[in-house]
This record gives C-alpha cells, sequence and structure tokens, in this order.
C-alpha cells in the first residue's frame, strides 16, 4: 500500500474537524425572490432578509434541553411538507430547538425564530414558545402541506428574525356543545385549527336548557335523560368523562386548556328534568314562564325561563358534587359557573356559595359578567358580554363583548341561521377585527359561538372561519401592530391553507376563495398527532 503524504492526512483532519463541527450546515441561497411572509397572527418583531434557501433534501433535527416532542412536532411538520429529517440530540443538525431557561425574557408562550444560511433555529424558554415557532414555520411551508397533497417541489424559506411574544394570554373560542351536540371528533379538529393560529384556550358551553353534555357519575340521569335532547333539528348526545379527558390531552398537547362551563343557577333545564324531585320546587314554580315541564324535553331557544329552586339547600349537595366531579377530571385551573340571564332574589347568594365552592376544590371561578353583581372573591374572573353590568368586585375579564366576538352572528346581514339580537346586521371580519379593551384588567378575548341554529360542523365551521382569525390576531398582537387592511391581504394569503385543512368557512367577500383545492379529507397536519 502507497503511504500517503503527510499534508493530503492534514487535509483529511481538518476536514475531517470541520465536519463535525456546527459549521457543516450551510444552505445553498436560492435565486428566488423573497416574498413577505403572511403570517396570522402578525409576529410582534419581524426582519426580513434578502435571500431565500433552498431547503435540502437531507435534514436533521437537533434540539437541547427538554425539546424532545418539539422536535417530534417538527419532524411531523417536515414530513408533511415531503421534507425528510431524522431527529437527534447533537448540536448539528439543520434545524435546532433550543429550550433554555436563559430565554426566559421570550415569556411563557413566546419564541425565536431564524432562518440563515445556517438553517431554522426555534429558540424558547417553554414547551409552548417551541410549538408556536412551529407553527409560524408551518405558515412559511406550502399550503398543500395541510392536506398531505405536496408536489415533489423544492421548498424555499425566507431568510428572516423573528421574535414574537403573545399580547394576551387569554386566547379563546366557545363552543356551545348543550344546544346540539359537537362530538369529540369535531372539538379535536377545532382544537388543531385554534392551534394553528396560536389560539389557548377553548371554553365548553357543556349544559343548557336544551341538553346536558358531560358524564358525572354521581349522578347519570343527567346524560342519560339530559343528554338524550337538544334544538329544534339540532344533535343530542354527550362526552363521557373518558372522552373529556382524552380532549383535555389533546388540546394540552397543542397548548390549550380546556375551560368547563357548568351554567347555573339559570338555563339548567335539562337537569331540572333529568332529577325533577330533587332540583325543582314544588308545583315548578322555579319554571317561569313554564316552556316545558319534566319529563318532557325542551326544543326550543328562548333563554331566561329556568332556574334551581334557589330556596333549596338540597340543590348545593348538587352543585357540589357536579364542581367536585368536573374539578376530578380537569387539568385546567378553572371551572366556569354561567351564571347569566336569571333574576331571583337569591341570585347573589348563589353565586358566592358557587364560587366558594369551586375554590373549595383548588379551582378559580369565571362566570358571565352577572357574576359581578355579587360580592365574589376577587379572585373570579368575569367574561363579558355586554357590557352592561355594573360590577362591585375588582377582578380581572375575559372580553367577549357580543358585538365583537358572537360568532353565532351573522356573517353578513340576512344571513341564515343566526342570531341577531346583540347586532341585527350581522358582525364583519373589520367589526371583529376592530375590537379594543378599554378595560385595565383584560386578560383577553374569546369568541362564543351558540349553537340554537348551528346544528351541524359546517355550520360551526361558517361561524368561526375566518373571523378567528381576527380573534387570533386581536389575542396574540399588540393593538398598536394590527391594521386591517393588512390583516385582509394575509387573510387571502391563507385560503390556500384554509382550503387544505377543509374548513368550510364563510366566504367574506372581496377576498378570492379559489385558491388550491378544498380537501375534503380534514386532514390537518397534526391532526391525531400526540408527541409521546
Ligand atoms: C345569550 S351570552 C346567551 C346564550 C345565548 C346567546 C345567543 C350568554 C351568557 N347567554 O344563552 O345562546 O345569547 O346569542
Amino acid at each position: 500500500m502507497k503511504k500517503k503524504p503527510l499534508y493530503l492526512i492534514l487535509v483529511m483532519a481538518a476536514l475531517l474537524v470541520a465536519c463535525s463541527s456546527e459549521k457543516e450546515v450551510q444552505w445553498s441561497v436560492s435565486q428566488a425572490e423573497v416574498q413577505a411572509p403572511a403570517i396570522i397572527p402578525q409576529p410582534q418583531q419581524l426582519e426580513l432578509g434578502e435571500v431565500a434557501y433552498e431547503v435540502p433534501s437531507d435534514n436533521q433535527i437537533s434540539y437541547t434541553g427538554e425539546a424532545a416532542a418539539s422536535a417530534r412536532w417538527l419532524e411531523q411538520l417536515l414530513d408533511g411538507a415531503g421534507i425528510p429529517a431524522g431527529v437527534s440530540s447533537s448540536q448539528t443538525g439543520g434545524w435546532q430547538l433550543h429550550l433554555s431557561d436563559t430565554l426566559s425574557q421570550l415569556g411563557e408562550e413566546g419564541y425565536r425564530l431564524d432562518i440563515s444560511d445556517r438553517g431554522v433555529q426555534i429558540q424558547a424558554a417553554t414547551q409552548a414558545g417551541l410549538f408556536y415557532g412551529i407553527q409560524t414555520l408551518r405558515q412559511l411551508l406550502p399550503a398543500a402541506l395541510e392536506s398531505g397533497q405536496v408536489e415533489n417541489q423544492p421548498v424555499l424559506l425566507p431568510e428572516l428574525h423573528i421574535e414574537d411574544v403573545p399580547h394576551y394570554s387569554w386566547r379563546g373560542t366557545m363552543v356551545d356543545v348543550a344546544r346540539s351536540f359537537f362530538d369529540l371528533e369535531y372539538l379535536k379538529k377545532h382544537v388543531d385549527r385554534m392551534a394553528t393560529y396560536k389560539m389557548n384556550r377553548l371554553h365548553l358551553h357543556l349544559t343548557d336548557d336544551q341538553g346536558w353534555r358531560i358524564e358525572i357519575k354521581g349522578w347519570p340521569k343527567l346524560t342519560e335523560v339530559g343528554g338524550d335532547s337538544a334544538v329544534k333539528d339540532g344533535r343530542s348526545g354527550y362526552l363521557t368523562q373518558e372522552e373529556y379527558k382524552e380532549l383535555q390531552s389533546y388540546a394540552a398537547a397543542r397548548n390549550i386548556i380546556i375551560v368547563p362551563e357548568i351554567d347555573m343557577p339559570g338555563h339548567i333545564y335539562a337537569a331540572l328534568r333529568s332529577y325533577p324531585e330533587e332540583l325543582n320546587c314544588p308545583d315548578y314554580t322555579n319554571i317561569a314562564p313554564r316552556r316545558a315541564t319534566p319529563p318532557e324535553p325542551y326544543h326550543g331557544t328562548t333563554v331566561g325561563w329556568s332556574k334551581f329552586c334557589l330556596e333549596n339547600p338540597a340543590i348545593y349537595d348538587f352543585v357540589t358534587d357536579v364542581i367536585r366531579e368536573m374539578s376530578e377530571i380537569t387539568t385546567g385551573p378553572w371551572i366556569h359557573i354561567g351564571g347569566d340571564e336569571i333574576q331571583d332574589p337569591r341570585y347573589e347568594e348563589f353565586v358566592v356559595k358557587a364560587d366558594s365552592i369551586v375554590q373549595d376544590f383548588g379551582k378559580t371561578t369565571i362566570g358571565w359578567e352577572e357574576v359581578t353583581k355579587a360580592e365574589v372573591s376577587n379572585s373570579l374572573i368575569s367574561q363579558v358580554w355586554h357590557g352592561r353590568v355594573e360590577s362591585v368586585v375588582d377582578v380581572e375579564v375575559i372580553q367577549s363583548i357580543c358585538g365583537h366576538f358572537y360568532l353565532d352572528h351573522a356573517n353578513v346581514e340576512g344571513q341564515e341561521h343566526t342570531n341577531n339580537w346583540c347586532k341585527s346586521d350581522g358582525i364583519t371580519l373589520e367589526e371583529v377585527y376592530d375590537f379594543k379593551s378599554e378595560h385595565p384588567r383584560t386578560l383577553g378575548v374569546e369568541a362564543p359561538v351558540w349553537s340554537e341554529f348551528v346544528i351541524t360542523d359546517e355550520r360551526m365551521d361558517d361561524r368561526f372561519w375566518p373571523r378567528s382569525l381576527a380573534v387570533a390576531e386581536i389575542g396574540w398582537t399588540a393593538p398598536d401592530a394590527r391594521n386591517y387592511e393588512d390583516f385582509f391581504e394575509r387573510v387571502q394569503q391563507q385560503v390556500g391553507r384554509l382550503n387544505a385543512m377543509g374548513i368550510h368557512y364563510y366566504e367574506t367577500p372581496g377576498i378570492d376563495w379559489q385558491q388550491g383545492q378544498r380537501s375534503d379529507q380534514h386532514n390537518d397536519v397534526f391532526a391525531g398527532f400526540m408527541p409521546e
């Protein structure tokens, strides 16, 4: 064997060192023009470079700290985009995830995203932050990945630096599953869509006159009887505790906390019907006007006619049992006690007691703003929906003011199957977007869809989308950084993605909705995915 000259050995050694150092990764600059990314919600800080990079055909995802789960999310995302990638805890990958306490200036949910000739780097102090960095990256990848239909084309990423922290900690939606039932499958899909746009609270209105939708083991007739009815033409049914828990872990993996509402002491006919002896006054004087008499179900849409028999102390046994079970199965810190639309001399007494029961089980109470007529604890959170209650307590608020956030109202004047009591001409995308909170203790925003007329999945989609994009941006982006024209442009650029996600949105006028194919698969990229 011929001896290799020394200089050659030295060169080879130097090469080896270079290869194993971090400098190994160098992404090639593409000639393509860099397009301004159209991210929703708009990041707080975005610096766009002048070049784009072509994602190589061989990729490695490296992570530090406890970022293994995020590495799996990213792997799943890249896989959907037709970008093969392996995961390792080494430092040499072109895709890097850093989770570190030293990044605490990024807060609970913030992240930093850098795209350069070194590849893609996401940094955060929390899992939520990394997850959101990945969601932003998702919006830079081809929309077709949402339906799993990517063509084998080179993927280009713009050189950029993003530093992004949410304005509000509460960025929610509410689904009324009580008037008409929405099942686990739909709710998971809804969670996936919310997470794409960095929304983090899903409030479930679980009980009302028309139906009771959560299993309570100590009071089984609530679902056996109360779960078996719905608004006219609506769907009956309920979530078992197992399903509820499954939804919670699915949501938690996507940084979404489930907020369960048991609406009391009004809007309670489904329970009155399930346990007539225990919860009603003699002769049903607590049901007035008498829209229905137990055991018949209620299919109408009128509100404000049913309540517990508030002078009967036994109702508190029921309330305690229900709140105990809900607290046991709920991983999030909140229990919503409703409290809306009811007149009774004992209303305040009830609310104060219910608030303290919730706290006894280690949770924080949320109520519709009416509850602040009572001297509730100052840890309670008030959900403002009409803004007419003079609060006697100084508490934090969630803004759901109906003229901006009641998405059961029409997308456009005259739309069928909509409520219109708050705004008769509907709530346009722009009217949603125009919200600004004046309240100094605002936790954030939440958009409810009540389901008196929203009796199919398609209708639920139509009420939420695209208006939830506006809600997401109000929740995330600072008020001064928001601009409707700019937002509207970005909505236009999200169309392909909404289509590929299979969302049955309302076709807001002024937007070209014919971008790509609407998938009938409901194949959200992360649907069904749970990191280990
Ligand atoms: C008012 S908002 C209600 C609901 C109705 C909704 C219809 C609130 C706390 N109560 O019971 O479904 O209006 O828009």
